[in-house]
Protein backbone atom coordinates (compact mmCIF):
# COMPACT_ATOMS: atom_id res chain seq x y z
CA UNK A 1 0.00 0.00 0.00
CA UNK A 2 1.41 3.45 -1.12
CA UNK A 3 1.63 5.21 2.07
CA UNK A 4 1.81 8.68 -0.28
CA UNK A 5 -1.22 11.14 1.13
CA UNK A 6 -3.27 12.88 -1.36
CA UNK A 7 -2.55 16.36 -1.58
CA UNK A 8 -5.12 19.47 -1.11
CA UNK A 9 -5.56 19.64 -4.47
CA UNK A 10 -5.58 16.34 -5.31
CA UNK A 11 -8.63 16.18 -2.36
CA UNK A 12 -10.71 18.97 -3.82
CA UNK A 13 -10.51 17.55 -7.32
CA UNK A 14 -11.67 14.27 -5.67
CA UNK A 15 -14.39 15.93 -4.03
CA UNK A 16 -15.70 17.49 -6.93
CA UNK A 17 -15.81 14.55 -8.84
CA UNK A 18 -17.43 13.19 -6.39
CA UNK A 19 -20.04 15.96 -6.34
CA UNK A 20 -20.28 15.42 -10.21
CA UNK A 21 -20.49 11.88 -10.00
CA UNK A 22 -23.08 11.84 -7.68
CA UNK A 23 -21.81 10.09 -5.01
CA UNK A 24 -22.24 13.36 -2.58
CA UNK A 25 -24.90 15.77 -2.57
CA UNK A 26 -24.26 19.85 -2.40
CA UNK A 27 -24.28 20.34 1.24
CA UNK A 28 -21.56 17.86 1.87
CA UNK A 29 -19.33 19.19 -1.03
CA UNK A 30 -19.30 22.57 0.77
CA UNK A 31 -18.70 21.35 3.79
CA UNK A 32 -15.63 19.45 2.59
CA UNK A 33 -14.63 22.17 0.53
CA UNK A 34 -14.82 24.33 3.20
CA UNK A 35 -12.95 21.94 5.42
CA UNK A 36 -10.23 21.76 2.79
CA UNK A 37 -9.60 25.59 2.59
CA UNK A 38 -11.34 26.34 -0.42
CA UNK A 39 -12.64 29.94 -1.04
CA UNK A 40 -16.07 30.58 -1.77
CA UNK A 41 -15.61 31.83 -5.11
CA UNK A 42 -13.94 28.35 -6.23
CA UNK A 43 -16.93 26.38 -4.62
CA UNK A 44 -19.61 28.52 -6.49
CA UNK A 45 -17.31 27.66 -9.81
CA UNK A 46 -17.51 23.83 -9.00
CA UNK A 47 -21.25 23.78 -8.04
CA UNK A 48 -22.35 25.71 -11.07
CA UNK A 49 -19.56 23.49 -13.50
CA UNK A 50 -21.42 20.60 -11.92
CA UNK A 51 -24.96 21.79 -11.87
CA UNK A 52 -26.03 20.71 -15.83
CA UNK A 53 -27.50 23.89 -15.86
CA UNK A 54 -26.82 25.31 -18.85
CA UNK A 55 -25.70 29.11 -18.63
CA UNK A 56 -28.35 31.92 -18.70
CA UNK A 57 -27.33 32.67 -22.81
CA UNK A 58 -27.90 29.35 -23.76
CA UNK A 59 -31.01 28.68 -22.10
CA UNK A 60 -33.99 27.57 -23.97
CA UNK A 61 -36.45 29.77 -24.51
CA UNK A 62 -40.10 29.83 -23.00
CA UNK A 63 -42.27 26.95 -24.18
CA UNK A 64 -39.30 25.24 -25.92
CA UNK A 65 -39.77 21.25 -25.28
CA UNK A 66 -38.75 20.59 -21.67
CA UNK A 67 -36.51 17.56 -23.03
CA UNK A 68 -34.32 19.96 -25.32
CA UNK A 69 -30.92 18.68 -24.94
CA UNK A 70 -28.15 20.21 -22.63
CA UNK A 71 -25.39 21.16 -24.15
CA UNK A 72 -22.17 18.70 -22.96
CA UNK A 73 -19.39 20.36 -21.25
CA UNK A 74 -16.06 19.63 -21.66
CA UNK A 75 -15.76 15.65 -20.81
CA UNK A 76 -13.83 13.89 -17.46
CA UNK A 77 -10.61 13.13 -17.86
CA UNK A 78 -8.71 10.39 -16.92
CA UNK A 79 -6.49 9.47 -14.18
CA UNK A 80 -2.89 11.40 -13.99
CA UNK A 81 -0.46 11.43 -16.85
CA UNK A 82 2.96 10.87 -15.65
CA UNK A 83 4.37 13.39 -17.98
CA UNK A 84 3.66 17.75 -18.91
CA UNK A 85 4.96 19.49 -22.15
CA UNK A 86 4.58 23.50 -21.71
CA UNK A 87 6.16 25.96 -24.40
CA UNK A 88 6.22 29.50 -22.07
CA UNK A 89 8.30 33.02 -23.55
CA UNK A 90 11.63 32.86 -21.73
CA UNK A 91 12.32 34.37 -18.38
CA UNK A 92 8.64 34.07 -17.64
CA UNK A 93 8.22 31.52 -14.60
CA UNK A 94 10.10 31.51 -10.90
CA UNK A 95 13.29 29.21 -10.46
CA UNK A 96 11.32 26.27 -8.27
CA UNK A 97 7.98 26.48 -9.56
CA UNK A 98 8.53 23.34 -11.89
CA UNK A 99 10.43 21.50 -9.67
CA UNK A 100 8.13 21.72 -6.71
CA UNK A 101 5.12 20.68 -9.05
CA UNK A 102 7.38 17.44 -9.87
CA UNK A 103 7.92 16.89 -6.41
CA UNK A 104 4.44 16.92 -5.76
CA UNK A 105 2.71 15.34 -8.05
CA UNK A 106 5.43 13.00 -9.69
CA UNK A 107 4.72 14.50 -13.21
CA UNK A 108 7.90 15.25 -15.21
CA UNK A 109 7.50 18.19 -17.00
CA UNK A 110 9.34 19.11 -20.46
CA UNK A 111 9.29 22.97 -20.44
CA UNK A 112 10.25 24.84 -23.78
CA UNK A 113 10.56 28.72 -24.67
CA UNK A 114 9.34 30.15 -27.36
CA UNK A 115 10.10 34.46 -28.27
CA UNK A 116 6.89 35.97 -30.25
CA UNK A 117 3.03 34.46 -30.71
CA UNK A 118 3.88 34.90 -34.34
CA UNK A 119 6.33 32.17 -33.35
CA UNK A 120 4.12 30.01 -30.86
CA UNK A 121 1.44 30.14 -33.63
CA UNK A 122 3.34 28.68 -36.23
CA UNK A 123 4.42 25.99 -34.37
CA UNK A 124 0.92 25.30 -33.45
CA UNK A 125 -0.20 25.35 -36.95
CA UNK A 126 3.06 23.39 -38.55
CA UNK A 127 0.94 20.36 -35.41
CA UNK A 128 2.18 17.79 -33.48
CA UNK A 129 4.32 19.67 -31.18
CA UNK A 130 2.68 17.45 -28.48
CA UNK A 131 2.56 20.58 -26.12
CA UNK A 132 -0.05 20.21 -23.23
CA UNK A 133 -0.22 23.97 -22.39
CA UNK A 134 1.23 26.58 -24.23
CA UNK A 135 1.01 30.61 -22.78
CA UNK A 136 -0.02 33.22 -25.73
CA UNK A 137 -1.31 36.64 -25.73
CA UNK A 138 -5.01 37.57 -25.50
CA UNK A 139 -4.92 38.06 -29.30
CA UNK A 140 -3.04 35.30 -30.34
CA UNK A 141 -5.87 33.03 -28.33
CA UNK A 142 -8.33 34.44 -30.72
CA UNK A 143 -6.20 33.60 -33.40
CA UNK A 144 -5.64 29.99 -32.42
CA UNK A 145 -9.52 29.60 -31.51
CA UNK A 146 -10.21 31.07 -34.84
CA UNK A 147 -8.25 28.32 -36.30
CA UNK A 148 -9.59 25.45 -33.64
CA UNK A 149 -6.42 24.77 -32.58
CA UNK A 150 -7.38 24.82 -28.72
CA UNK A 151 -8.93 22.39 -26.43
CA UNK A 152 -12.03 23.72 -23.94
CA UNK A 153 -10.56 23.25 -20.26
CA UNK A 154 -12.71 21.57 -17.21
CA UNK A 155 -13.57 23.53 -14.33
CA UNK A 156 -14.43 20.76 -12.49
CA UNK A 157 -10.62 20.39 -12.51
CA UNK A 158 -9.26 24.15 -11.74
CA UNK A 159 -11.32 24.36 -7.55
CA UNK A 160 -8.51 27.40 -7.64
CA UNK A 161 -10.18 29.28 -10.81
CA UNK A 162 -11.76 31.68 -7.98
CA UNK A 163 -8.85 33.11 -7.28
CA UNK A 164 -8.66 35.00 -10.61
CA UNK A 165 -9.40 39.06 -10.63
CA UNK A 166 -12.14 40.22 -11.87
CA UNK A 167 -10.53 42.48 -14.70
CA UNK A 168 -9.22 38.83 -16.13
CA UNK A 169 -12.16 37.11 -16.36
CA UNK A 170 -14.51 36.89 -19.21
CA UNK A 171 -12.18 38.73 -21.64
CA UNK A 172 -12.60 39.80 -25.02
CA UNK A 173 -10.28 36.76 -25.72
CA UNK A 174 -11.94 34.26 -24.13
CA UNK A 175 -15.35 35.60 -23.37
CA UNK A 176 -17.06 32.41 -21.47
CA UNK A 177 -13.60 31.16 -19.36
CA UNK A 178 -13.48 28.19 -21.13
CA UNK A 179 -10.44 28.16 -22.90
CA UNK A 180 -7.59 30.11 -20.55
CA UNK A 181 -6.67 30.93 -17.56
CA UNK A 182 -4.50 34.54 -17.29
CA UNK A 183 -0.64 33.86 -16.05
CA UNK A 184 0.55 37.57 -16.53
CA UNK A 185 -0.39 40.94 -17.46
CA UNK A 186 1.97 43.57 -18.50
CA UNK A 187 2.98 46.47 -20.72
CA UNK A 188 4.68 47.45 -23.54
CA UNK A 189 7.46 50.65 -23.19
CA UNK A 190 10.98 51.75 -23.15
CA UNK A 191 13.66 50.47 -21.00
CA UNK A 192 16.64 52.77 -20.38
CA UNK A 193 20.23 53.54 -18.99
CA UNK A 194 19.50 55.96 -17.04
CA UNK A 195 23.56 57.01 -16.80
CA UNK A 196 23.92 57.17 -20.41
CA UNK A 197 20.94 59.24 -21.65
CA UNK A 198 20.87 62.78 -22.14
CA UNK A 199 17.38 62.72 -20.72
CA UNK A 200 14.88 59.94 -20.15
CA UNK A 201 13.24 59.31 -23.21
CA UNK A 202 9.27 60.12 -23.21
CA UNK A 203 8.60 59.42 -26.48
CA UNK A 204 8.88 56.73 -29.16
CA UNK A 205 10.34 59.04 -30.88
CA UNK A 206 13.71 58.37 -29.35
CA UNK A 207 14.13 55.56 -31.82
CA UNK A 208 14.27 57.98 -34.33
CA UNK A 209 17.08 60.37 -32.60
CA UNK A 210 20.34 59.75 -34.60
CA UNK A 211 22.29 60.53 -31.54
CA UNK A 212 21.57 57.48 -30.22
CA UNK A 213 22.76 55.17 -33.63
CA UNK A 214 23.90 51.93 -32.63
CA UNK A 215 22.95 52.11 -29.05
CA UNK A 216 19.15 51.52 -29.67
CA UNK A 217 17.07 48.02 -29.98
CA UNK A 218 13.00 47.40 -31.12
CA UNK A 219 11.36 44.23 -29.79
CA UNK A 220 11.64 41.46 -32.73
CA UNK A 221 7.74 41.48 -32.82
CA UNK A 222 5.68 42.60 -35.40
CA UNK A 223 2.74 43.65 -33.64
CA UNK A 224 4.80 45.24 -30.36
CA UNK A 225 7.15 47.70 -33.12
CA UNK A 226 4.30 48.25 -35.69
CA UNK A 227 2.03 48.95 -32.76
CA UNK A 228 4.23 51.34 -31.35
CA UNK A 229 4.48 53.39 -34.55
CA UNK A 230 0.49 53.48 -34.86
CA UNK A 231 0.70 55.22 -31.57
CA UNK A 232 2.94 57.63 -32.09
CA UNK A 233 0.70 58.54 -34.83
CA UNK A 234 -1.96 58.89 -32.85
CA UNK A 235 -3.84 55.49 -34.09
CA UNK A 236 -4.87 52.79 -32.72
CA UNK A 237 -2.24 49.55 -32.29
CA UNK A 238 -4.56 47.33 -34.15
CA UNK A 239 -5.17 49.70 -37.30
CA UNK A 240 -5.84 48.10 -40.16
CA UNK A 241 -6.17 50.61 -42.49
CA UNK A 242 -4.24 50.75 -45.33
CA UNK A 243 -2.56 54.89 -44.89
CA UNK A 244 -2.01 54.01 -40.95
CA UNK A 245 0.10 50.84 -41.67
CA UNK A 246 2.15 52.53 -44.82
CA UNK A 247 2.85 55.52 -42.26
CA UNK A 248 4.20 52.91 -39.24
CA UNK A 249 6.26 50.83 -41.71
CA UNK A 250 8.08 53.96 -42.86
CA UNK A 251 8.43 55.08 -39.27
CA UNK A 252 9.52 51.10 -38.55
CA UNK A 253 12.32 52.01 -41.49
CA UNK A 254 13.41 55.15 -40.38
CA UNK A 255 14.47 53.79 -36.98
CA UNK A 256 15.83 50.34 -38.40
CA UNK A 257 18.45 52.73 -39.95
CA UNK A 258 19.31 53.85 -36.21
CA UNK A 259 18.80 50.06 -34.34
CA UNK A 260 21.72 47.90 -33.75
CA UNK A 261 19.22 45.21 -34.10
CA UNK A 262 15.68 43.78 -33.27
CA UNK A 263 16.00 41.70 -30.41
CA UNK A 264 13.21 40.66 -27.94
CA UNK A 265 13.82 39.44 -24.23
CA UNK A 266 17.47 38.88 -24.90
CA UNK A 267 17.94 42.43 -24.79
CA UNK A 268 18.03 42.24 -21.30
CA UNK A 269 22.25 41.56 -21.14
CA UNK A 270 23.00 44.20 -23.41
CA UNK A 271 21.49 46.99 -21.39
CA UNK A 272 22.87 45.20 -18.36
CA UNK A 273 26.15 45.59 -19.92
CA UNK A 274 25.49 48.70 -21.64
CA UNK A 275 26.13 47.81 -25.30
CA UNK A 276 22.42 48.90 -25.53
CA UNK A 277 21.29 52.11 -23.60
CA UNK A 278 17.93 52.35 -24.96
CA UNK A 279 15.30 49.49 -25.74
CA UNK A 280 11.87 48.94 -26.53
CA UNK A 281 10.68 46.30 -23.50
CA UNK A 282 8.20 44.71 -21.60
CA UNK A 283 8.18 45.81 -18.04
CA UNK A 284 8.75 42.66 -16.50
CA UNK A 285 11.12 42.04 -18.17
CA UNK A 286 13.11 44.94 -17.36
CA UNK A 287 12.50 44.95 -13.46
CA UNK A 288 14.57 41.51 -14.00
CA UNK A 289 17.27 43.74 -15.88
CA UNK A 290 17.39 46.02 -13.01
CA UNK A 291 17.91 42.98 -10.24
CA UNK A 292 21.39 43.15 -11.98
CA UNK A 293 22.28 46.99 -13.17
CA UNK A 294 19.94 49.52 -11.30
CA UNK A 295 21.03 52.17 -14.03
CA UNK A 296 17.69 50.61 -16.16
CA UNK A 297 14.80 52.39 -15.88
CA UNK A 298 11.65 52.05 -17.73
CA UNK A 299 8.59 54.81 -19.14
CA UNK A 300 5.45 54.59 -20.63
CA UNK A 301 5.80 56.66 -23.87
CA UNK A 302 3.29 59.96 -23.73
CA UNK A 303 1.92 58.26 -26.87
CA UNK A 304 0.90 55.17 -25.02
CA UNK A 305 1.40 51.58 -25.57
CA UNK A 306 0.45 48.08 -25.65
CA UNK A 307 -1.23 46.26 -22.13
CA UNK A 308 -1.61 42.56 -22.62
CA UNK A 309 -2.27 39.64 -20.64
CA UNK A 310 -1.15 36.16 -21.63
CA UNK A 311 -2.30 32.76 -20.61
CA UNK A 312 -1.98 29.32 -20.28
CA UNK A 313 -4.01 27.29 -22.92
CA UNK A 314 -4.72 24.06 -23.66
CA UNK A 315 -3.31 23.03 -27.50
CA UNK A 316 -5.62 20.55 -29.61
CA UNK A 317 -4.84 17.14 -29.50
CA UNK A 318 -2.98 17.63 -25.87
CA UNK A 319 -1.74 14.05 -25.00
CA UNK A 320 -1.90 15.19 -20.97
CA UNK A 321 -4.56 17.02 -20.18
CA UNK A 322 -5.18 15.46 -16.48
CA UNK A 323 -1.70 16.69 -15.19
CA UNK A 324 -2.09 20.07 -17.93
CA UNK A 325 -4.92 20.98 -15.34
CA UNK A 326 -3.68 19.94 -11.98
CA UNK A 327 -0.41 22.44 -13.20
CA UNK A 328 -3.04 25.05 -13.91
CA UNK A 329 -4.79 24.71 -10.45
CA UNK A 330 -1.08 24.55 -9.09
CA UNK A 331 -0.17 27.70 -10.61
CA UNK A 332 -3.43 29.68 -9.30
CA UNK A 333 -2.60 28.88 -5.58
CA UNK A 334 -2.03 31.96 -4.21
CA UNK A 335 1.84 31.26 -3.06
CA UNK A 336 2.71 29.93 -6.07
CA UNK A 337 1.04 32.27 -8.11
CA UNK A 338 2.98 35.11 -6.22
CA UNK A 339 5.98 33.23 -6.70
CA UNK A 340 5.67 33.65 -10.35
CA UNK A 341 5.25 37.43 -10.25
CA UNK A 342 8.06 38.06 -7.89
CA UNK A 343 10.25 36.14 -10.59
CA UNK A 344 8.42 37.96 -13.57
CA UNK A 345 8.43 41.62 -12.44
CA UNK A 346 4.40 41.29 -13.70
CA UNK A 347 1.14 41.68 -12.47
CA UNK A 348 -0.58 38.72 -11.70
CA UNK A 349 -3.60 38.27 -12.92
CA UNK A 350 -4.42 36.07 -9.65
CA UNK A 351 -6.14 38.42 -6.66
CA UNK A 352 -5.02 36.28 -4.26
CA UNK A 353 -1.50 35.50 -5.40
CA UNK A 354 -1.00 39.81 -5.64
CA UNK A 355 -2.29 39.78 -2.00
CA UNK A 356 0.78 38.02 -1.42
CA UNK A 357 2.77 39.50 -3.63
CA UNK A 358 6.57 40.94 -2.26
CA UNK A 359 6.07 44.44 -4.15
CA UNK A 360 2.70 43.87 -6.44
CA UNK A 361 2.04 45.22 -9.83
CA UNK A 362 -0.83 47.77 -9.25
CA UNK A 363 -3.06 47.54 -12.08
CA UNK A 364 -3.47 50.61 -14.54
CA UNK A 365 -5.80 53.08 -13.15
CA UNK A 366 -8.48 54.46 -15.41
CA UNK A 367 -6.92 57.30 -16.19
CA UNK A 368 -3.28 55.50 -16.87
CA UNK A 369 -5.40 52.93 -19.22
CA UNK A 370 -6.67 56.00 -21.42
CA UNK A 371 -2.61 55.54 -22.89
CA UNK A 372 -3.28 51.77 -22.83
CA UNK A 373 -4.47 49.34 -25.40
CA UNK A 374 -5.06 45.63 -25.95
CA UNK A 375 -3.86 44.11 -28.70
CA UNK A 376 -6.76 42.30 -30.42
CA UNK A 377 -6.92 40.35 -33.47
CA UNK A 378 -6.20 41.61 -36.90
CA UNK A 379 -8.35 38.85 -38.40
CA UNK A 380 -8.39 39.66 -42.21
CA UNK A 381 -6.25 42.13 -42.18
CA UNK A 382 -3.35 40.00 -40.55
CA UNK A 383 -1.45 39.56 -44.42
CA UNK A 384 -1.35 42.93 -44.86
CA UNK A 385 0.50 43.43 -41.42
CA UNK A 386 2.54 40.50 -42.17
CA UNK A 387 3.40 41.80 -45.32
CA UNK A 388 4.45 45.36 -43.93
CA UNK A 389 6.67 43.58 -41.33
CA UNK A 390 8.15 41.23 -43.61
CA UNK A 391 9.24 44.38 -45.98
CA UNK A 392 10.43 46.00 -42.42
CA UNK A 393 12.96 42.65 -41.86
CA UNK A 394 14.07 42.50 -45.40
CA UNK A 395 14.53 46.42 -45.68
N1 LIG B 1 9.65 37.37 -20.84
C1 LIG B 1 8.23 37.22 -20.99
C2 LIG B 1 7.60 38.28 -21.83
C3 LIG B 1 6.18 38.03 -22.14
C4 LIG B 1 5.61 38.98 -23.10
N2 LIG B 1 4.38 38.60 -23.58
C5 LIG B 1 3.53 39.55 -24.21
C6 LIG B 1 3.94 40.12 -25.49
C7 LIG B 1 2.89 41.00 -26.08
N3 LIG B 1 3.26 41.46 -27.35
Amino acid sequence: MSDKRPTEAEQAVALADSLAEGRLDRRSFVRGALALGLGLPSIAAVLQACSGEAPEAAKAPEGAAATAPVPAGPPDLGPMEKELKICNWSDYIAEDTIANFEKETGVKVTYDTFESNEELIGKLQAGATGYDLVCPSGYAVQVLLALKLLEPLNPKYLPNQGNIATQFRKTAFDPTDAHTVPWQWGITGIAYRADKVKAPPDSWAVFHDPQYKGKLTMMDDMRDVIGAWLKFRGKSLNSTVAEDLAAAKADSLTAKALLQSFVSAPVKGQLVAGDVWIAQLWNGDTIQAKAENDKIEWVLPKEGGAIWCDSMVMPKGAPNKRAAHAFLDYILRPEVGAAISNFTGYGSPNSAATAKMEKPVAYPTDEQMKLLEFQADLAGASGDWDQVWTEVKAG
